[in-house]
């Protein structure tokens, strides 16, 4: 069947929109890692040529608008990087919408939604709350028992920061 040629021309210039591979991503960093480290490059695809093919990146912070003063994106290549240094025991999470939209016109776009997980290093020493701890017990015990409150620590969130203690 031979189409119309207004519909063939309607076809060859109908814009169609961007597409992310996938609806949302999740990435895990590092914290302390250097300004400008890699995280993710979130590329789409648009089948169109020229203008209606070309796009442009740009994301938002979801939840907390802080997460946006620690990562950028490259508006060309759609690759993310941070722009400081990363601090789990401040922010373990950052969630963001990424948005790509075409030059075409109309302009069509797409989203999709990137969580990036800062991992744990282990940058605490462990404190004491007292300078000096008093401890008194019965003599003849056999099997002495000592129960320690741990120090004042952030949270573990694995075993790096889980304190050890020994007596000499
Ligand atoms: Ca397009
Ligand atoms: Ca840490």
């Amino acid at each position: 069947m031979e189409l119309p040629l207004c519909w063939v021309w309607i076809l060859l210039t109908v814009n169609m929109p961007p597409q992310f591979q996938l609806p949302n991503y999740q990435v895990s960093v590092p914290e302390n890692e250097p300004a400008g480290t890699r995280v993710i490059t979130l590329k789409a695809t648009d089948p169109d040529d020229g203008e209606a093919g070309r796009l442009v990146y740009s994301m938002e912070a979801l939840f907390d608008k802080r997460s946006s003063d620690f990562f950028e994106i490259d508006p060309q290549t759609g690759s993310i990087t941070t722009i400081q240094a990363l601090d789990r025991e401040v922010k373990d999470t950052h969630v963001f919408k990424v948005l790509v939209i075409d030059n075409g016109t109309p302009q069509r776009s797409a989203a999709s939604y990137l969580t990036v997980t800062v991992s744990d290093t282990n940058d605490h020493v462990p404190v004491f709350e007292q300078n000096n701890y008093r401890v008194s017990i019965r003599e003849n015990v056999e099997v002495a028992f000592l129960h320690f409150c741990p120090p004042s620590l952030p949270p573990p969130s694995n075993n790096l920061s889980t304190p050890r203690l020994s007596i000499c």
